[in-house]
């Protein structure tokens, strides 16, 4: 009896796209979505990619997030609990059908055998991993443009009823999230319903108190890898890129982009690490910096931070063993937190912190001519 079938019907999707912070963005677009058509979301595992591994692993999305506090928001299920306990009444296999906004080409298909259009959602990796982690299969596919999902600038939602009567589509099922990236503005204050499980917290807090010496840290992310060096020279022609909007406004309102934005130098990092500490000390005598934290994909920088802040007696420390949410929700704890405005892994940190309100800065932005 505790799973009870939602007359108002369900939505569920595949976070087809990029990895965790895109994932993030998604979700909280999604979470807005589902409560403006008033469907359970059926929460997706999260898709992570692992070196040298040809298939996409599924993790169940509350190994890092709680599901109790996103019903305060909203009416959500994880999918694994959908398709144990409902699936069946609910969304019996032959009639799951997959929803994408038009055809999209498979890249099997054969040219002297063209099928019907479809949304060939399980065509490829991620896709198909995703579905079969549930059995799931379908039997045929909607196109539903020019229908939209910008709930909060327009009164689609109500279209979306219109068109997609719970008993007759009990299930609407995406092909990729039914959400914006970066996240809307307006759906930023979502993560505050995104508490970290158990587990994260625990390990978090451990690590702070167990290798962080006492007294105030500052967490930094350093994005560096040769992905990000490649993502980064996107930069000359573009508006935004990825979370730049979280520091130049959604409109550029706070400026274009520049290169040190997305790529800060090893020096950029370490006289705007030092400035902090200084205007921190400055500003909170009683609470000393005593530590940093590094979480990085690639370069953590250890022995030229310690270098630098050897004089100011402060230590520099990262994971032992490395671990993205960890890192994460070392990051959200942190007294102070200098990010990355294009990275969308930053965003997570910076608006877990705004909900908190904790300080957060981005790297060499404002733009150093302007300070
Ligand atoms: O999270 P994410 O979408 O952020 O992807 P961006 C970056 C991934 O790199 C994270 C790892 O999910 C982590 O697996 N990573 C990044 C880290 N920073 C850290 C860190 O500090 N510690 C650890 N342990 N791992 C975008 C992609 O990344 O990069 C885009 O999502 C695109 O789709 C672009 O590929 C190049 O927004 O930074």
């Amino acid at each position: 009896a505790k799973f009870v079938r939602d007359p108002n019907g369900y939505i569920a999707y595949c976070p087809c796209m990029g990895r965790f912070g895109n994932q993030a963005d998604h979700f909280l677009g999604s979470l807005a979505f589902a409560q403006a058509l008033n469907r359970t979301l059926i929460l997706p595992p999260w898709v992570e990619y692992r070196k040298g591994e040809m298939r996409s692993r599924q993790v169940s999305f509350d190994t890092y997030f709680e599901v109790e506090p996103l019903m305060q928001f909203h009416r959500v299920i994880l999918m694994s609990d959908f398709m144990d306990h409902l699936a069946d009444e609910v969304w019996p296999a032959k009639e799951r059908i997959s929803f994408c906004y038009m055809e999209r080409k498979s890249l099997q298909q054969e040219k002297n055998n063209p099928d019907s259009p479809n949304c060939h959602a399980k065509d490829g990796n991620p896709f198909g991993p995703f579905w079969d982690t549930y059995n799931i299969d379908f039997v045929g596919s909607e196109f539903y443009g020019p229908l939209h999902f910008d709930v909060r600038h327009s009164s689609i939602a109500a279209k979306w009823q219109e068109n997609y009567k719970p008993h007759k589509w009990p299930v609407l099922a995406y092909t990729g999230a039914p959400a914006s990236f970066p996240v809307q503005l307006e759906n930023r204050e979502l993560q505050k319903y995104l508490k970290w499980s158990p587990k994260y917290r625990e390990a978090a807090r451990e690590f702070i108190r167990t290798v962080l010496p006492r007294g105030a840290f500052i967490g930094l992310h350093l994005r560096n890898g040769i992905d990000w060096v490649r993502a980064c020279e996107h930069i000359k022609d573009s508006q935004q890129l990825f979370a730049s909007p979280q520091c130049l406004g959604y409109k550029n309102e706070r400026g274009e982009l520049y290169q040190e934005l997305c790529m800060p130098t090893k020096e950029a990092i370490i006289r705007q690490l030092k400035r902090t500490i200084k205007n921190v000390r400055q500003l909170q005598p009683k609470n000393e910096v005593k530590s940093v934290f590094v979480a990085s994909d690639a370069n953590h920088m250890i022995a030229e931070l310690t270098n630098a802040l050897a004089r100011m007696d402060i230590s520099v420390h990262k994971l032992q063993e490395d671990d993205p949410y960890v890192d994460l929700a070392i990051l959200g704890q942190s007294n102070h937190f200098i990010g990355n405005c294009i990275s969308s892994y930053s965003a997570f940190v910076k608006r877990e912190r705004d909900t908190h309100g904790f300080p957060s800065y981005f790297w060499s932005f404002p733009k150093e001519k302007e300070r």
